[in-house]
């Protein structure tokens, strides 16, 4: 039996043990209903904004239109390839300073939680990997590895160091106040089984031994191990749970929208039904929500996942170019100041439901201090219904939800939306007048070649070096024939040229990334060149094997209908040469445009493998700039030499297209924009990588356009 005196002595060991606990979780811990901040409960609003997919110079006003839409968390990925392109060499600087993005987010007074994954998918090129990484012996990714658990770890306890060191965790004064281990890893891991499950284990225990002081997540995690939160990502979160009754129930992806992919419609998602079902998630007791995207802004360069449009603007409450979207932008601020006058409420009561008809129901939060909030819910998708609440009549909109933050106004209904409704405008400034420059189409003798027996597995040969990669090879006949041209490629675009001749183009699409070409090719009698130009539109950013990926020419290539028959020419020999000639060049930079002899009279028109280029000033006022392609086919283009990304409006929308008819259910294609137009018109051009005047702009183009068509427009909210 313990005495008194020992029970006192064992209480104050506890407090003693306890206080000595707690500064490693600093003041952000959560029990079963909240994150808590300084042991204070807290419902948090948080929004997506990935650094580099804006440029600093936007930072401070897409946080601050963050802030002032009532957010009080900003939430980033953190994006490994952007930060170790070669192993060991690291970037910082730029698009990638997370620091300072950071720095600017505590500036504002908000708070950060950083997903450092490191695999992020975010349909960022090769799910944030970088490729180096495929060429690590002996590695196998996202599972229980060796080698990849190591460079996995080396990077996460880099992260976590830099923000240690700048001070940048809350228990150090700084915003951070949640991370992120792996990403929406259950689904794979339910596939892979025993090892996926060592590897979740490895991973939740790798990251909490980092010590850095805040809760860490698993989202899509049902298995999250020890204090590691699970939490939710969907269009809708309200059935959520846990798993475990102390931690509580957190939403970390709400799709505000979807991305566009090339071969698509642009999708977009109601500013209703976004806002149903966040007060949907928080009257059934959530208590964090972040906006996946509030702003998301553009894959510059190349670092789109596969198939991704340039443009990641993901129909968010923020356009690409920082501008709010009305009325989503104003509909979702009115949402967030309703519901922070429920906080009290939210923090200190569990919910009362009741029925208030067949489809209605009072989730009611009455604390024992006297505060109370109710949130009446409409569920019927198609009718409006008067419901009695408290002896008050309240006529609730189909498909929606009343707030009452004090359980008798109502503040707030989710359906009724009294912010403006307009349409963001492109209006066009200016044309350009082009300089031409026509690419060539390599044979087997040049020097920038080499050669082997077969096909080379693409991605092997150019490390992400250059989106293109040519094949090359000689077929010699007898007399001239027309044959068919059969080539199959593991993806994603392909063009063929005979003797330096245009044949045509294939291409793969996000679904189905492989792609065979097939079609009659003149040979005349003796040599001919085959020059088959791969270009890759971004690499794979879902799954667990990156190991296996691969993409190019993997083959069967063959020749039929020869007076010989069929000939085969998969194991013939080959020639390789990485990159276009422009590119090796550096017809893209302002130092390397002046290599070449440009066509300044006859601008070459509808012409394959073309550059342009061109210089102008910058426009007068703050609006933002784009790129109007609409005339053009697919490649790429570039502002004094700062890549803007890939631009492929030939490929126009085709598939599911067309109205929007949400109520009920949204899903990643009910709302999608129509069918025959390009994927992506427009492309953002960054102010700041402006000069007043001379500014270098460079057109890449692959299959052909006319240039002439080209205009810079300018961007206004309505
Ligand atoms: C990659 O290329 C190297 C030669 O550069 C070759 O030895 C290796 O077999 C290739 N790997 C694959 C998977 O193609
Ligand atoms: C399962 C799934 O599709 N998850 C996606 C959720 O949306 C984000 C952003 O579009 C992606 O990164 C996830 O892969």
């Amino acid at each position: 039996m313990l005495g008194f005196n020992n029970m006192i002595m064992l209480i104050m060991l506890c407090y003693i043990c306890f206080s000595m606990i707690s500064p490693v979780y600093g003041n952000v811990w959560y029990d079963n209903k909240a994150i808590t901040i300084n042991k204070q409960r807290r419902i948090l609003l948080s929004g997506s904004i990935h650094y580099p997919r804006s440029t600093p110079e936007m930072w401070p006003d897409l946080v601050q239109k963050a802030k002032e839409n009532g957010l009080d968390v900003i939430q980033t990925y953190v994006f490994w390839n952007g930060h170790e392109p070669s192993p060991g060499k690291f970037n910082f600087e730029g698009r990638y300073d997370l620091v300072k993005f950071i720095k600017l987010i505590q500036q504002a007074g908000l708070y950060v939680h950083l997903r450092i994954g490191p695999f992020v998918c975010a349909e960022w090129n090769f799910g944030g990997f970088p490729v180096w990484l495929k060429y690590v012996p002996g590695i196998e990714f996202r599972t229980d590895n060796g080698p990849f658990k190591e460079k996995m770890q080396d990077f996460t306890a880099k992260i976590v160091n830099m923000m240690k060191a700048e001070k940048l965790f809350h228990w150090q004064g700084g915003p951070i106040i949640l991370s992120q281990i792996e990403n929406e890893y259950g689904p794979v891991e339910w596939e892979i089984g025993a090892t996926g499950k060592a590897y979740t284990k490895w991973a939740a225990q790798m990251a909490e031994g980092l010590n850095a002081g805040v809760p860490w997540i698993m989202c899509k995690q049902d298995d999250a191990p020890g204090d590691v939160i699970n939490t939710c990502n969907g269009f809708y979160c309200e059935n959520f749970v846990p798993n475990s009754k102390s931690k509580p129930k957190i939403w970390t992806e709400n799709w505000t929208g979807w991305y566009t992919k090339f071969g698509g419609a642009v999708p977009y998602r109601p500013a209703e039904d976004v806002a149903f079902s966040v007060a949907r998630f928080i009257q059934n007791g959530g208590s964090f929500v972040n906006y996946y995207m509030f702003h998301g802004g553009t894959n510059f360069g190349n670092t789109a996942g596969r198939f991704v449009a340039t443009s990641y603007d993901y129909d968010a409450p923020l356009d690409e170019y920082g501008l709010p979207r009305e009325p989503k932008y104003t509909h979702l601020k009115n949402l967030h100041r309703a519901i922070k006058m429920c906080e009290p409420a939210l923090v200190s009561a569990d919910a009362k439901v009741t029925k208030l008809g067949k489809n209605q129901e009072a989730h009611v939060y009455s604390s024992n201090s006297g505060s109370c909030a109710a949130f009446l819910a409409n569920y019927d998708a198609q009718w409006s219904v008067k419901v009695t609440f408290s002896g008050t009549q309240y006529e609730l909109p189909p498909w929606s939800i009343s707030i009452l933050p004090d359980c008798k106004k109502e503040v707030y209904n989710t359906a009724r939306v009294s912010a403006p409704r307009y349409h963001a405008k492109m209006t066009p400034i200016s044309g350009f007048s082009w300089q031409s420059y026509i690419d060539e189409t390599p044979t087997a003798d040049d020097d920038s070649t080499f050669s082997g027996s077969g096909l080379y597995e693409q991605l092997n040969v150019t490390r992400d070096n250059s989106d293109y990669l040519w094949y090359i090879t000689d077929v010699t006949v007898k007399t001239s024939e027309e044959p068919i041209l059969t080539v199959m490629s593991a993806g994603h675009t392909l063009h063929v040229f005979v003797n330096g001749q245009f044949q045509g183009t294939a291409y793969g699409s996000l679904e189905k990334p492989q792609l065979t070409f097939s079609q009659k090719v003149p040979l005349r009698a003796g040599l001919n060149k085959i020059s088959l130009l791969s270009a890759a539109v971004g690499l794979a950013n879902v799954g667990a094997h990156f190991e296996r990926y691969n993409q190019g020419v993997l083959g069967p290539v063959t020749l039929q209908g020869l007076r010989e028959g069929t000939w085969d020419l998969t194991r013939s020999k080959w020639s390789y040469k990485v990159g276009m000639k422009g590119e090796q060049l550096g017809l893209h930079t302002i130092s390397g445009s002046s290599s070449v002899e440009w066509e300044q009279s006859a601008v070459a028109q509808k012409q394959p493998l073309t550059w342009y280029k061109t210089t102008f000033n910058a426009p007068a006022g703050s609006d933002p700039l784009a790129i109007d392609m609409s005339s053009m086919g697919k490649g790429q283009m570039w502002i004094n030499g700062e890549s803007i990304g890939r631009h492929w409006p030939a490929n126009k929308a085709s598939g599911k297209c067309g109205q929007c008819n949400y109520a009920g259910t949204f899903t990643e294609t009910k709302c999608l924009g129509e069918c025959g137009k390009p994927s992506q018109r427009w492309y953002h051009v960054p102010r700041s990588w402006l000069k007043p005047s001379g500014n270098l702009l460079v057109v890449f183009e692959e299959m052909g356009g006319d240039p002439r068509g080209i205009s810079l427009v300018k961007r206004t909210a309505k």
